[in-house]
């Protein structure tokens, strides 16, 4: 696959493998895989996907590009050869954390899998120069600092592709830069375009991730930043996804004329896929360049671009979908506005229906409406969030277009998060099947044979002990945390929101920390592990960021609690953390609210690496259950109709759980009980306590008993060590439908049609 391999290129470069350092080693394989990238080919089916995506939270990137290239092992062979670790050259690479959490890594996934089956499909982003903010814990609270990733030798390929982007007061020139997406063992490769400004100016940083928002020309590119609540934040997210959209568009078009499009028949030439709303403008900037600049008619313009875009929706919350007001685009981009009205009065003068209206009575425009209009496909990301939309979120638009409807049921990427992530269990799996699984995931049914067979589950058991040990290992080193291995380790990961419901795992820790008190010991140690970042500006989010820190403080430092019982939330959670925490997880904590989680992708990564799901019937946990059986997974709560109606009636009062019942009344007491004043914050602890009894909107209270009970049966079902892997190999077997790879497939099938 490769031309040369790695330990004759180093000495082609004059060098010797034994006497450099891990950093010189990192740049002679980061200059070693480019090269050998520059040599694959591009993938050339006529009709080129374009996945738009504000963000692709891509992670590190040498050894999935080994992995890929299919020379990972050889590599670490001839590096242990010399005493050298790959490990630590790893560590050199700064991770690029240019996305905030699941729709992010779920584009990177994407990537990947269009370029390892060979699809003509390329992601185009914007290069931010800080990623999503470094955490950092002080007195028990997040801060944030900027997370620079850029150095002078990174993936980053520059082009001399340049466009104008128009503004209502400026043009600004774009510069693009590219990293290569390398399909697993092919010759042919695609691109992540990542769109920047010329003009960055890091001086622009006030101190913490402050900057000044207004200095577009200086900042539109210099950070990823969470959602935001102020004006200005708002207007520099408007720069931003517009400069994102032209140049996309401009780029897709000179792709097309250069491959042969007279624009006529561009979506024979083009597909974009729209990842959440944040993209939208692509249709009226896509109208606008093909009537303004190619001389194309309106009517016209706007029946090509509806036949070559689709929309996938990645949330049911209502304040995540984007309406920007009318007023603010005016600010922006004007041109645009005029465009996006006619688009609204074509929908008019079809329908009467308020709800599905582009520009609503407050003057505001709502992404998702022009998206569903104009378009071929609309898809949520699992069966029953796609049920949600159809049935409650969306139902209008699929009364008006019941055939754009479709589900993609999210995947994930088993380059990554089994083969890299777990490489003893990546292994041992190539021992029990071969491993066409990673071509073909559905090949890890064949697991099932092994599913009662004593070995297989001691073999199991010792591959995840040694993950617990490296993980251990890691956390020491890294950020400053004692693990003990003989736990049972218990996993939340994700980012913190209330729908997530961090503060029921957190009140179940309450609830374990006064029974030990009383002397109800557990029989074997539990360590609960909690890692996520919360919006600056999402004040009750922080709050449970500071209630699971002071627990920490108080549960890790109490001797007679501490033998049984570990609390920690890892500081700084991204991409590589998750892939230390995965594989040494045993409980996989998916308890969001139900209806609330479109998909998940982490219940996912815990599956397929050996975690068994602590869960609600919401998002992709319903087909896990599926898939794996309900006895294999554990699973409580109100299910999703429960809850949509007790949102329609105002029927769930908190009050009413707190009051009525003891154990519920006492864990949420403890939040501002003595022990946690003397360790955390009088107004965050008071505010979350008030919080949970007079409004708690996401229901922590509901499912609280039914979560500690299920919890307590599967700590003790830990126990049976046989059962319990006999359930770990059931899922795993079944994790293949997760595959990022199938997820694609059908995205290729159903809506994006590229063939060769
Ligand atoms: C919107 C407006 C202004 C600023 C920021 C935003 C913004 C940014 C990020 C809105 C949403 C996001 C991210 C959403 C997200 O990650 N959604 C997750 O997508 C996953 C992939 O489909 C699903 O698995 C998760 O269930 C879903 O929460």
């Amino acid at each position: 696959m490769t031309t040369t391999n790695f330990t004759t290129y180093v000495s082609e470069q004059g060098q010797d493998l034994a006497n450099l350092t891990n950093e010189e080693i990192y740049l002679q394989l980061l200059n070693y895989v480019k090269k050998e990238a520059a040599g694959k080919t591009k993938n050339t089916a006529k009709r080129k996907v374009y996945y738009i995506s504000a963000e692709f939270l891509i992670g590190k990137l040498l050894s999935n590009n080994l992995i890929n290239l299919g020379i990972y092992k050889e590599v670490k062979e001839s590096l242990a050869a010399v005493g050298k670790s790959i490990a630590e050259v790893e560590d050199v690479e700064l991770e690029p954390s240019l996305g905030n959490g699941g729709l992010g890594r779920l584009a990177s996934c994407f990537i990947d899998s269009i370029s390892s089956l060979g699809i003509n499909g390329e992601g185009v982003g914007l290069n931010y120069h800080c990623g999503l903010f470094k955490q950092v814990f002080r007195n028990n609270q997040q801060e944030t600092e900027p997370n620079y990733w850029i150095e002078n030798d990174s993936w980053l390929v520059p082009t001399d592709i340049s466009y104008d982007v128009p503004f209502k007061d400026f043009i600004l020139k774009s510069r693009l830069d590219r990293i290569d997406v390398l399909g697993y063992k092919r010759d042919t490769k695609n691109y992540l375009n990542l769109f920047d400004i010329t003009g960055i100016d890091y001086g622009q940083i006030q101190g913490g991730i402050e900057f000044d928002k207004t200095n577009i020309v200086r900042n539109l590119t210099l950070f990823l930043y969470p959602d935001d609540s102020n004006k200005n934040g708002e207007l520099l997210r408007i720069y931003q996804q517009y400069f994102m959209v032209s140049n996309a568009a401009q780029l897709l078009i000179d792709e097309a004329i250069e491959r042969g499009s007279n624009l006529h028949d561009l979506a024979d030439y083009a597909y974009v896929q729209i990842n959440d709303t944040h993209p939208s403008m692509v249709i009226p900037e896509l109208i606008r360049l093909l009537t303004e600049k190619h001389g194309i008619d309106f009517d016209e313009a706007v029946s090509i671009v509806k036949n070559m875009v689709g929309y996938t929706n990645h949330t049911i919350l209502a304040e995540a979908l984007e309406k920007w007001p009318l007023d603010y685009l005016n600010e922006v981009v004007p041109h645009l506005v005029t465009i996006i009205e006619k688009l609204d009065a074509l929908v008019r003068a079809e329908v009467a229906e308020p709800a599905v209206q582009i520009i609503d009575e407050y003057q505001r425009v709502h992404m998702a409406h022009m998206d569903i209009h104009f378009s071929t496909s609309v898809n949520g990301v699992a069966a029953l969030h796609t049920e949600i939309l159809k049935n409650s979120e969306l139902k209008p638009f699929y009364d008006l277009y019941p055939a754009k409807f479709n589900n993609k049921t999210n995947g994930i990427t088993f380059r990554r998060w089994l083969e890299f992530a777990n490489q003893d269990l990546a292994d041992y799996i190539k021992e029990l099947i071969g491993d066409d699984y990673l071509t073909d995931a559905a090949k890890l049914e064949k697991l099932l044979a092994f599913a009662d067979d004593k070995d297989v589950h001691a073999k199991l058991a010792e591959i995840k002990h040694k993950n617990k040990l490296a993980l251990k290992r890691y956390l020491k080193e890294n950020k400053g945390i004692e693990l003990d291995e003989n736990s049972i380790i218990d996993t939340q990961i994700k980012r913190f929101h209330e729908y997530k419901r961090q503060q029921m795992n957190a009140l179940y820790v309450i609830h374990k920390y006064l029974e030990i008190k009383r002397g109800n010991l557990p029989q074997r140690k539990i360590t609960v592990i909690f890692g996520g970042k919360a919006a600056p500006a999402y004040i009750i989010a922080q709050d449970i960021i500071h209630l699971i820190l002071s627990l920490s403080e108080l549960i890790n430092n109490d001797s007679e609690v501490s033998p049984y019982l570990n609390v920690h939330l890892v500081e700084n959670y991204n991409v590589t953390v998750a892939e230390h925490l995965i594989p040494a997880t045993d409980i996989s904590e998916q308890i969001s609210l139900a209806s609330k989680e479109a998909s998940g992708t982490g219940n996912m990564k815990f599956m397929l690496n050996g975690a068994l799901t602590l869960g609600t019937m919401d998002g992709a946990n319903v087909e896990i259950a599926e898939l794996a059986g309900q006895e294999n997974i554990y699973t409580f709560g109100k299910d999703s109709d429960t809850i949509i109606d007790l949102y329609a009636t105002g029927g769930y009062v908190s009050r009413d759980y707190y009051e009525g019942d003891q154990a519920i009344k006492e864990a949420v007491d403890f939040i501002v009980s003595e022990e946690l004043l003397a360790r955390g914050n009088a107004e965050r602890l008071g505010r979350l306590h008030n919080e949970l009894i007079v409004k708690d909107w996401f229901m922590t209270l509901i499912d609280l008993k039914e979560y500690i009970a299920v919890k307590e049966q599967m700590l003790a079902d830990y126990e049976d060590q046989d059962a319990w892997m006999t359930k770990v190999v059931k899922n795993i077997a079944k994790a293949g439908f997760f595959s990022s790879d199938r997820t694609i497939e059908q995205y290729n099938q159903d809506i994006w049609h590229s063939q060769d």
